[in-house]
């Protein structure tokens, strides 16, 4: 029971869409404001979103050589820090020096809540500043 030619053509086609279904995707966090103090990321997340596994979300902020207004990023490990602005138990994942260039890149691995915060003058960033957002990365759906 060989394929016929029409069935190989099927599965070629095919093929070619699940390949560019599976492209990740880069995406700049904040597009075009980047990561600052005052922009609305939970906002801008629900808009960009959904994101997947193995997408990049680029972060990027002015060095303290270059800026005077210091950023970095944090992973809360909850969702009660992440509304409470808990940094307690954040885990550092991009200090004030990364977000220069062409940013810090961060791709999302774990299939996993990931609750992103600003760490900076001990939560405000984060708490009056809106520097946070959480991202639940779906698995690429094939075919
Ligand atoms: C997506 O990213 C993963 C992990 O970084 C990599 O193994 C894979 O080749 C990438 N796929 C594409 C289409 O770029
Ligand atoms: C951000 O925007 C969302 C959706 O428009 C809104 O519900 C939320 O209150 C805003 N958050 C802050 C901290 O202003
Ligand atoms: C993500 O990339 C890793 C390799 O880095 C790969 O093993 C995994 O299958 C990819 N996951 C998805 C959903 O593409
Ligand atoms: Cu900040």
């Amino acid at each position: 029971m060989g394929f016929s030619y029409a069935q190989g053509l099927v599965l070629l086609v095919t093929a070619s869409m699940v390949t560019v279904g599976l492209a990740n995707l880069t995406t700049i966090v904040g597009g075009s404001e980047h990561w600052h103090y005052g922009f609305n990321y939970t906002e801008w997340a629900f808009r960009n979103g959904p994101f997947y596994l193995n997408d990049t979300l680029v972060f990027k902020y002015d060095p303290p050589n270059i800026s005077p207004f210091r950023h970095s990023v944090y992973l809360l490990p909850n969702l009660w820090s992440f509304l409470t602005c808990d940094l307690r138990k954040a885990k550092l994942v991009a200090n004030v020096n990364q977000g220069g260039g062409e940013g810090f890149k961060f791709v999302l691995k774990k299939w996993q809540p990931h609750y992103f915060a600003c760490g900076e003058h001990d939560g405000i960033h984060c708490k009056d500043g809106r520097m946070k957002f959480f991202v639940m990365p779906l698995p690429r759906c094939r075919g």
